[in-house]
């Protein structure tokens, strides 16, 4: 039974991830933030839905699409904002920007440029798990285009033939930057054959469920039990969370391929509002959900001051922190 303290903490993050990613999309707009930015509104259900689940010594790996990861685990967002503005204060030192966010401390094994990447990390971490015995679960997000990708489709397979305690989350966000995923339509083509990413675990051995991803708590008991099963040493599980991003693929695209309609259409079913409503419902009042939001502006006003009053890195850090060779 979720206490209405967790109740509120769950809000506080999703609306922290909503104030966060609006934020940095007027500040891409403005110019002030350098890099490939792809934001996370509309999706928050499904990072804070599965992650409440989580405790120390538990880790995911994430995405390109990371900053709802990295909020929903605890990293702080002065540090993520100012790795957002390339600063020395940032939580990789400035050099990994929004795409390679890591934040070992809080299990928080990274986001990540190339897609599908996090898949075989995740596998590691599990095995590493299982191995020390030690309880822990690992949770791999990753987007429905990534489910295309081989190294996705072996990391199933090797966590399934080692019974790994690994979480598949799929954010099927209905698009893989212009392609539609799974569904078809007139206009375009499908990029796969599968008539789902549930069924297709399924064929792996890996138990899976489709799950509503704008309804937190619907992700929150969909995870509940898969996190058990990875606790109990059952093997992996597989969750086909439906949701949808609000802004376009990266920062800049011009979203030829959505209608605005289809946009209307999904936040309608804003997972903010729907949390809101059935909180209200149960008897929370709206003030407090009011300063909730207003506290969580807050926080990312002052993240954003932090991030544009620290210095860059000086040019002769160059080559520390990072681990290609410069001289190779
Ligand atoms: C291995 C690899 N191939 C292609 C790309 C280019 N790329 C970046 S994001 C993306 C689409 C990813 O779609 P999805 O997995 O659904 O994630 P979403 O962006 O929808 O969150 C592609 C193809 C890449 N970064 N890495
Ligand atoms: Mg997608």
């Amino acid at each position: 039974m979720l206490t209405q303290d967790k109740l509120l903490e769950m809000y506080y993050k999703m609306v922290l991830i909503r104030a966060f990613e609006d934020r940095v999309h007027e500040l891409f707009v403005q110019g002030r933030i350098p890099g490939f930015v792809h934001l996370y509104a509309g999706e928050e259900a499904v990072a804070v839905g599965v992650t409440s689940h989580l405790r120390k010594g538990d880790y995911i790996t994430s995405t390109h699409r990371g900053h709802g990861h990295c909020i929903a685990m605890g990293v702080d967002i002065k540090g993520m904002m100012a790795e957002l503005f390339g600063r020395k204060s940032g939580t990789c030192r400035g050099k990994g920007g929004s795409m390679h966010i890591a934040d070992f401390e809080v299990g928080m094994l990274g986001a990540n440029g190339i897609v599908g990447a996090g898949g075989p990390l995740a596998v590691g971490a599990a095995f590493a798990a299982k191995y020390r015995g030690s309880g822990d679960v690992v949770v791999c997000f990753a987007g429905d285009g990534a489910q295309n990708q081989g190294a996705v489709l072996e990391s199933l397979n090797a966590a399934a033939i080692w019974k790994l305690p690994l979480i598949f989350v799929v954010e099927d966000n209905q698009y893989a930057i212009s392609l539609r995923s799974l569904s078809s339509t007139k206009l375009q083509p499908r990029i796969s054959t599968a008539r789902s990413v549930a069924e297709r675990a399924v064929a792996f051995g890996i138990p899976s469920v489709t799950v509503d991803g704008m309804d937190v708590l619907a992700v929150y008991e969909a995870a509940k039990a898969a996190v058990e099963r990875a606790r109990a040493g059952e093997g992996p599980s597989l969750l086909d969370c439906k949701t949808y991003r609000y802004y376009g693929h990266f920062e800049g695209d011009p979203m030829v391929y959505r209608s605005v309609e289809e946009v209307e259409e999904w936040k309608k079913r804003d997972p903010i509002k729907l949390f809101r409503e059935r909180l209200v419902r149960g008897g929370v009042v709206e003030e407090v959900l009011d300063d909730i939001r207003r506290k969580a502006s807050l926080e990312v006003e002052e993240a954003v001051r932090f991030a544009e009053e620290s210095p860059y890195p000086e040019p002769s850090e160059a080559y520390t922190d990072v681990f290609t060779d410069p001289y190779y």
